[in-house]
């Protein structure tokens, strides 16, 4: 009998997984988690990623980390910027074509979405200068 349960368990764990991941027929249940996860915080289980980037406090033509990381799929970019000098992120993949980018802010945050797949990206600040001076870094997506 305990045996059976347990069957029954896994099989419904398995239509639950199946159910999660069909978004490509359900636009509106993909919308609904956006929005449970934007009003829940970080984290979550692999529906909308929040990829987040900061640059360097003080003037430093930095961002805070040069890596970064992040689960394909639909992907919310969240720059934030404490400098009052203008910056952005875009994001390139590894043939150079851009795949993304922010608005310039400076004191503020700005955000965008992508769609990624896995693989290497590079990420940078189209300000002329800033990426040359170091406003660059690595995405890897798996
Ligand atoms: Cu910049």
């Amino acid at each position: 009998m305990k045996k059976v349960a347990a069957l029954l368990l896994v099989s419904l764990a398995a239509l639950a997984l199946v159910a999660c991941g069909g978004s490509d027929d359900d636009t509106s249940s993909t919308a609904a988690e956006t929005t449970a996860e934007s009003a829940g915080g970080s984290g979550g289980g692999g529906a909308v990623e929040t990829l987040k980037f900061e640059a360097a406090e003080g003037s430093a033509l930095a961002y805070t980390s040069d890596t970064a990381e992040s689960a394909a799929g639909k992907v919310e970019i969240e720059f934030s910027n404490p400098q009052s000098i203008s910056h952005d992120v875009e994001i390139e993949d590894a043939k150079g074509e851009d795949v993304a980018s922010t608005e310039l802010v400076s004191d503020g945050t700005a955000t965008a979405t992508a769609e990624l797949k896995p693989g290497e990206y590079t990420f940078y600040c189209s300000v002329p200068g800033h990426r040359e001076a170091g406003m660059e870094g690595t995405l890897t997506v798996k």
